[in-house]
């Protein structure tokens, strides 16, 4: 393993075990200088190792901590029992600075792991872990055979694997072990990280290098890294991971290729991650020799079902395919005159015989539909409502439009009882600053899964629908878009990670709090120091809404550069499609800004449910937060601060940057309490924030103003520039574009 293990003992391994004659003075040089290296090595800080840091308890904190046990009573038949063990060994010895010891019975203070069938310490606990399915577990702190012990059980191998995780976490944000009862079991059953990478190594929206995947060496050369990817994955119960983009190429479902997703899908089993391939619609014809891909045809069924026997032959816990289909420029069932119910359910009668799943994206928006873009997923999908087969999962983003800083909840949510809808969800931050501004995503996520649908009465939210409950689904599923990539952070930034963590742990229950995940990220990732963990969460939980402040205040969206997405273009008109402009979203004039929802304008308010929609077209009780998404208004309407909107809109874009110099302040405080590497990386991200948040803000505050001609409101400061400046500025090689 890279890099959990300091790479320098090996270094001195290699010198030499005596000295040669006469050279005793350069043998000794040589064992300090791979000595002091070894210290070096230990002491990096250069974000590899994510939350599973294990530094020892008291490196991090002055809390009073208790070492709980020391052997480990544990199965090795099964490579998940092995992975459990050693990662539990790895945890012990960095936390607590022990070499467990593999024991037959608890004898001693042990750790107990396994489930009824591996272990028989552990038989006696079966009957506590019916209820908590296959990936659920039990840790308890007790007594077996007068010894004390820590239990961690499960009816699966990956249950006991996700519960020696769940204990490790105990441990690094200091919990005591002594009363311990935990019973945990995931709500939602397909956790999954979707990949945006392309075959050539490049990531769509990717802000953190290239792909993870070297499609070019694989099969035979598995990089180490596949397995602490899976690792960090089962660490939070991800079980998931579709490899390829959903813009796809048909090629990946070549035999070359699934040999290559083969060899990942068997690096990943121990941890519990399963495959998944996004297809594209049209692979028919352009690997498969067919002159058509018609869902009713009988030989595009009979190709689809041969690639799925082809696929289940290599990989044979495969998850199923991820659809982008009809949807910009991608062939779908369309093209044929079928619907998407037809396009979706010709994939899921190849998969089912294999228990394998379709996640068909509700993405769908067409330029030549002149409904607003908001709308048009729910009038395509709703009337689909019952039309798919059991194993379909349609895959549905947050929002209506396209993961911006800020939007309602999608309308889908709540609308399609008889369909099991995936919530997807963006790690990657395409809208929300790239990989260099710290917007820490837990508070967004939990936004939107606590809202209330009103779908089936109060209390419907978001969460309920897409875990199933509401609607009675076994089935049920949740997408991330991955913000994974060859960047030694992984992430491309440090606190980038704690989205990717964030999203992992409301995958397992959405239902958790964003600020509590936060405080456990920072205690694993940076310290367990309450002086860092209290203003660090703050600082997190700020963040998002200071983005919205200085991007997309008051319910402005889609108001970004052309493309890239880098950066702020409210003047973004023309080009092939009104709905990829921003004027379109804005239509800001001399005398107003906003985009009527309501029934006098396109009334997207409709498809939402009565209660719901009703909130939404009242002026007086929409939140401000949604405003301008709902409603057109004057700029002098009168807000509830008793400024003018126009001022206070200025006032929001200010507010934003002052927020970013607010975390600034309080990361150059904590200089000295968080290690020097990681300290100066993200105090030099700050700086690019801060300034591009400035960015933002003058340029959005010089375009309005050339609109309404309104004076700067009192105390606020003019633009740097005039606006032909932010308008001329070029940025070709922004990275992560669409292409
Ligand atoms: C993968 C947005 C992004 C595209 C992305 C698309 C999608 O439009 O800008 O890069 O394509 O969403 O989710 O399919």
């Amino acid at each position: 393993m890279e890099q959990f293990a300091p790479a320098c003992p090996l270094d001195i391994l290699m010198l030499p075990l005596t000295f040669p004659s006469g050279d005793r003075r350069r043998w000794l040089l040589a064992v300090a200088l791979a000595l002091l290296a070894c210290a070096g090595a230990a002491r990096a800080e250069d974000g590899y190792a994510l939350w599973m840091r294990y530094v020892p308890a008291d490196a991090t904190s002055s809390g009073g901590y208790r070492a709980p046990a020391g052997d480990i009573v544990a199965p090795e038949r099964t490579a998940t029992q092995r992975v459990a063990r050693e990662e539990l060994q790895r945890g012990l010895s960095g936390l607590l600075g022990i070499t467990p010891r593999q024991r037959s019975a608890p004898g001693g203070r042990a750790f107990v792991l396994g489930t009824p069938q591996s272990s028989p310490w552990v038989a006696p606990f079966s009957r506590d872990l019916d209820a908590l399915g296959d990936e659920g577990y039990l840790l308890r702190s007790t007594r077996i055979g007068g010894h004390e012990v820590v239990v961690v059980a499960a009816r699966e191998d990956i249950g006991v694997l996700y519960g020696v995780f769940h204990l490790l976490r105990l441990m690094q944000t200091g919990a005591g072990l002594d009363r311990l009862e935990v019973r945990e079991s995931p709500a939602i059953a397909r956790r999954v990280l979707n990949h945006w990478d392309n075959l050539d190594g490049y990531v769509e929206r990717g802000y953190a290098g290239g792909s993870l995947w070297d499609w070019h060496t694989l099969p035979d050369w598995q990089d180490p890294r596949y397995i602490d990817y899976a690792r960090a994955n089962a660490s939070l119960g991800i079980n998931g991971s579709v490899l390829n983009n959903v813009n796809a190429n048909a090629l990946s479902l070549s035999t070359d290729y699934l040999r290559k997703a083969e060899a990942l899908a068997d690096v990943f089993r121990p941890y519990g991650v399963r495959v998944y391939l996004s297809a594209r619609f049209s692979a028919p014809l352009e690997i498969g020799g067919l002159r058509t891909a018609d869902p009713l045809d009988p030989d595009v069924q009979r190709w689809w079902r041969d690639k799925a026997d082809e696929i289940y032959a290599l990989i044979p816990d495969f998850g199923g395919f991820l659809v982008k289909a009809n949807s910009e420029g991608q062939p779908g069932p369309q093209d044929y005159g079928r619907s998407h119910a037809e396009g979706a359910n010709l994939l899921a009668d190849a998969l089912a015989p294999h228990g394998g799943v379709v996640m068909w994206r509700a993405f769908v928006y067409a330029h030549d539909v002149p409904e607003d873009r908001a709308k048009q997923a729910y009038s395509e999908f709703v009337g689909l409502d019952g039309a798919f087969r059991g194993n379909v999962l349609l895959q549905v983003k947050n929002g209506p439009i396209d993961f911006q800083p800020r939007e309602p909840f999608h309308p889908l949510f709540g609308a399609m009882p008889r369909t099991p809808l995936t919530m997807e969800f963006q790690i990657t931050k395409e809208y929300l600053g790239f990989a260099t501004h710290l917007v820490y995503l837990g508070p967004l996520y939990e936004e939107v899964l606590s809202a209330d649908t009103h779908a089936r009465g109060s209390g419907s939210t978001v969460a309920r629908v897409i875990d199933g409950s509401l609607d009675g689904h076994a089935l049920s599923g949740i997408a991330g878009v991955a913000n994974i990539g060859d960047d030694r952070t992984w992430n491309g930034s440090h606190f980038d990670q704690a989205n990717w963590y964030a999203f992992g742990r409301l995958a397992w229950n959405p239902r958790q709090s964003a600020r509590d995940i936060a405080a456990d990220w920072v205690a694993m990732t940076f310290s367990r120091d309450p002086g860092v963990v209290t203003p660090v969460v703050d600082m997190m939980m700020a963040s998002r809404e200071a983005a919205v402040d200085y991007m997309t205040p008051l319910g402005l969206h889609h108001v970004m550069a052309r493309g890239h997405h880098y950066g702020p273009g409210p003047w973004v008109d023309g080009g092939p499609r009104a709905d990829w402009t921003s004027v379109y979203y804005h239509r800001a004039d001399r005398d107003g800004i906003g985009f009527d929802r309501t029934s006098r304008g396109s009334d997207a308010v409709s498809q939402y449910a009565p209660d719901v929609a009703e909130g939404f077209a009242d002026v007086e009780r929409v939140p401000e937060s949604l405003l301008l998404w709902f409603h057109h208004l004057p700029w002098e309407h009168r807000m509830a601060s008793g400024r003018p909107l126009w001022d206070e809109l200025v006032h929001r874009y200010t507010r934003g940057v002052r927020s970013v110099e607010a975390m600034q302040a309080t990361w150059d405080r904590l200089q000295g309490r968080v290690d020097a590497e990681r300290h100066r990386h993200v105090a030099a991200f700050l700086r690019i924030q801060r300034h591009e948040a400035q960015w933002w803000r003058d340029a959005s505050v010089a375009y309005f103003q050339s609109l309404n001609g309104r004076a700067m409101p009192a105390g606020e400061t003019p633009p740097a520039h005039p606006l032909a400046y932010y308008v001329s500025l070029q940025f070709p090689f922004a990275p992560g574009d669409g292409r």
